[in-house]
């Protein structure tokens, strides 16, 4: 006899509840990058903003997971956005039971606790900034993202900039690959890094065109499994290599002066990289976000009308 296991329990917006049971496309984006672990305050009520308005335009819905008072949310009204702009808790896949066991009054979902609220309500795409991965010198320190394994696990689709540039790229790949995650480059041929369009790193497709990439996700989703769709920073708005790269191994150095370890490396990093270019990677930051949710919601709108 087969038992079936209870429902992750999901609260959703009207707005995300509605569009669900009428088959609208919906999107759903992390809180993470929009809390202060992410982006300095005012840019990440900008770029919070900018991902709705993209994913609004797009035609689909957005859905914004966070945990609010010990819930698990997919979609959250207007007044509440503050909450997940504030200071907050980083909330992983690992820690929403405990977050729902403690009543969190904020928990900011990084990409694996958002696909697996996403997964749970049924929402198929997904946008972020760049994916955590594996990190250099993790042959010593053993410090790989749970994002990886939770894009190959759940079902939904991740439109993200590539990977963070701080990141051991090539073994992110690696990784990706052993986890049996499908990857493609959307109008390009190398992964690309965050604030970067372009690393040495070739992906195993690129795609041009958009029903093309809607059936490949379409696709995806009847193996019951995710996948990373990997979208360049906008031309305008990539940040100049050698000023990226001298940035990025500043601050590579003071994290580990300062011994900085576990969840708090990524935040770390991505503040000191905003002060060591004196903010030019937040508007880069910014660009690529809101980039990505425009993406994900055109796939979710393709998905939808095919
Ligand atoms: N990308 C950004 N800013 C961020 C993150 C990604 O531009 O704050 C967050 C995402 O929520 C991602 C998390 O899931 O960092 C990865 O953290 P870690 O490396 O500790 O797994
Ligand atoms: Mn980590």
């Amino acid at each position: 006899m087969s038992r079936s296991l209870p429902a992750v329990p999901v609260r959703l917006s009207e707005a995300v509840a509605d569009a669900l049971s009428d088959g609208r496309p919906v999107v759903a984006l992390e809180s993470t990058v929009y809390s202060n672990l992410g982006l300095p305050s005012p840019d990440n009520a900008t770029a919070l903003e900018k991902c709705i308005a993209a994913i609004s335009e797009s035609g689909s819905t957005p859905a914004v997971t966070a945990v609010i008072e010990g819930e698990l949310r997919a979609g959250l009204d207007q007044h509440e956005y503050e909450r997940i702009l504030g200071k907050a808790t980083k909330a992983a896949e690992r820690d929403l039971p405990v977050a729902l066991g403690q009543r969190w009054s904020v928990g900011a979902t990084t990409v694996s606790a958002s696909l697996a609220i996403a997964e749970a309500a049924g929402i198929a795409l997904f946008a972020t900034g760049g994916i955590g991965g594996v990190h250099r010198g993790s042959e010593l320190t053993g410090d790989i993202s749970a994002d990886l394994g939770a894009i190959a696990r759940h079902r939904v689709a991740t439109v993200s900039a590539g990977a963070k540039s701080f990141l051991d790229l090539p073994r992110t790949l690696e990784a990706l690959e052993t986890l049996g995650a499908t990857i493609v480059g959307w109008g390009t041929d190398v992964l690309p890094a965050f604030t970067a369009r372009e690393t040495p790193y070739a992906l195993p497709y690129r795609i041009d065109q958009l029903d093309e990439l809607s059936r490949i996700v379409a696709a995806q989703l009847q193996f019951g499994r995710g996948m990373l769709i990997a979208n360049p920073v906008p031309l305008d708005d990539a940040l100049d290599q050698q000023v990226h790269d001298e940035a990025l191994a500043q601050a590579l150095d003071d994290a580990e002066a300062s011994g900085v370890v576990g969840a708090k490396v990524t935040p770390f990093v991505l503040g000191r990289i905003a002060e060591a270019t004196d903010g030019a990677s937040v508007p880069a930051n910014i660009s690529l976000v809101a980039n990505n949710a425009r993406l994900a919601g055109r796939v979710a709108a393709a998905l939808t009308t095919s």
